[in-house]
């Protein structure tokens, strides 16, 4: 099922506030940042203002020459604070799956929801109208099935918008759109794709990725991805027990079964050395393909038992490749490893079995062995295939196609 994302962004955030605060001030052109003769820029402007071609981090005397007539306020924090926090425990309310990203903007994961609300167009705009109800401020939202596209859609259809990207649309709704849209392309990037001839998403997205990676480096992946709708980034409430998870892209598409076994197994002790790490035990592992056409697909199996041993996440990771690629004949571009539902590691391990005792204390000599010697001290049977594939780098492990995404 595809998932439904939502971005949601409070427009003209600080003058909204003040507009909420004092009445007289709506339907005008307002900027908060400063008085005119002061040095320092707008940091929000009203849209009446903008209708005038001012912006944040224009300077404020600039504003004030473009749009005389406007009302410059100074601004106060604590307001603006006080506002986030009640903006963000609203959100709260429609799902826990809140990632809140500075004052006035936030991810919500809505997968699931729909039957509650008839749809997750409706359940924005429940969201909307509570925002507007409670804090007399408009708001845009973005739907889609990941992140970037979900945020891009909010900032498209302001202010006051909604706009859902229907699941397969992602591309032809990003492909006309300006670079300078994507998230993580700066002026400067901007500037260098222009150079290229490159003006649209949908240039971009045709590049090779190893174009972008000449360009961009490790974020060339990245933005190749994002080109192309694809971001499979979660929705991270704070402070949640957070996933584990490492994936590469291979440098050729492969189907090459040892291959992929050792690389899954390489990933699977770099995940579970870092849960051990963390004192955790987990339950639910995940794997995560991506094909040769960019299909992005993801299984997730929970264990009966939680556990922290390499073996486990490996054998359960191993199962679900099997299974996937019994099914699908494309070639596979990456591959991962995730974990999720960590749990403190309460020694819950059946003591009479004594196999897993074995494994656990197999475990924790190898992490303490390459902790002190590095990672690639032990091999263990299945990544040994790595070490004639990728070369082996002091104590971070082997380097894998894409430090990037190899975390
Ligand atoms: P934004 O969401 O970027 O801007 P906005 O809410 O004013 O306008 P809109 O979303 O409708 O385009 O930023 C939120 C607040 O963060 C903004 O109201 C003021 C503050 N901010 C600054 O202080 N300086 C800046 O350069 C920017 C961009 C924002
Ligand atoms: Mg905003």
């Amino acid at each position: 099922m595809a998932r439904q994302i939502m971005h949601i962004d409070l427009d003209a955030f600080f003058v909204s506030v003040e507009q909420a605060l004092n009445p007289d001030l709506k339907g005008k052109p307002v900027v908060v940042g400063g008085k005119p003769d002061r040095r320092g820029v707008v940091a929000s402007a009203s849209y009446e203002a903008r209708a005038f071609g001012l912006y944040a981090s224009m300077p404020l005397r600039t504003a004030s020459r473009l749009c005389p007539q406007a009302i410059f306020i100074e601004g106060n924090f604590s307001k603006y604070r006080d506002a986030s926090q009640r903006f963000m425990t609203i959100l709260a309310d429609f799902s826990p799956y809140l990632e809140p990203l500075g004052l006035d903007e936030a991810y919500l994961d809505a997968t699931g929801f729909e039957s509650i609300y008839g749809s997750t167009m409706q359940m924005a705009v429940a969201i909307k109208q509570r925002i507007k109800d409670e804090l007399g401020i408009c708001t845009s939202v973005g739907i889609a099935n990941c992140k970037v596209v979900a945020k891009i859609a909010s900032d498209l259809c302001k202010p006051d918008g909604l706009l859902e990207v229907a699941a397969g649309k992602e591309r032809s709704f990003l492909r006309p759109l300006p670079v300078a849209k994507l998230p993580g392309i700066g002026k400067k990037g901007e500037r260098i794709l222009k150079d290229s001839g490159i003006k649209t998403i949908g240039q971009l997205a045709t590049l090779p990725s190893g174009v972008l990676k000449s360009h961009f480096g490790a974020a060339g992946e990245l933005l190749h991805n994002y080109a192309n709708g694809i971001d499979d980034r979660k929705v991270e409430p704070p402070g949640a027990a957070k996933s584990i998870s490492r994936e590469t892209t291979f440098g050729k598409d492969t189907r090459d079964s040892s291959l992929l076994k050792a690389t899954l197994h390489y990933l699977s002790e770099r995940v579970g050395s870092e849960l051990r790490q963390k004192d955790k035990l987990v339950r639910c592992v995940s794997l995560k393909l991506r094909y040769a056409d960019f299909t992005t697909i993801t299984r997730q199996h929970t264990l009966s038992q939680a556990s922290d041993t390499d073996q486990t996440l490996f054998d359960t990771g191993l199962k679900l490749l099997k299974k996937e690629l019994s099914q699908e004949k494309q070639a596979v571009r990456l591959i991962g490893i995730g974990i999720s539902n960590l749990t403190e590691a309460g020694r819950q391990l059946d003591m009479l079995d004594s196999s897993a005792q074995r494994l656990e204390k197999l475990n924790a000599a190898i992490d303490r062995i390459r902790k002190k010697y590095g990672f690639t001290a032990i091999q263990t049977g299945r990544t040994l295939l790595l070490k004639d594939i990728f070369p082996a780098n002091d104590d971070k492990g082997y380097t894998l196609q894409t430090p990037s995404l190899s975390r």
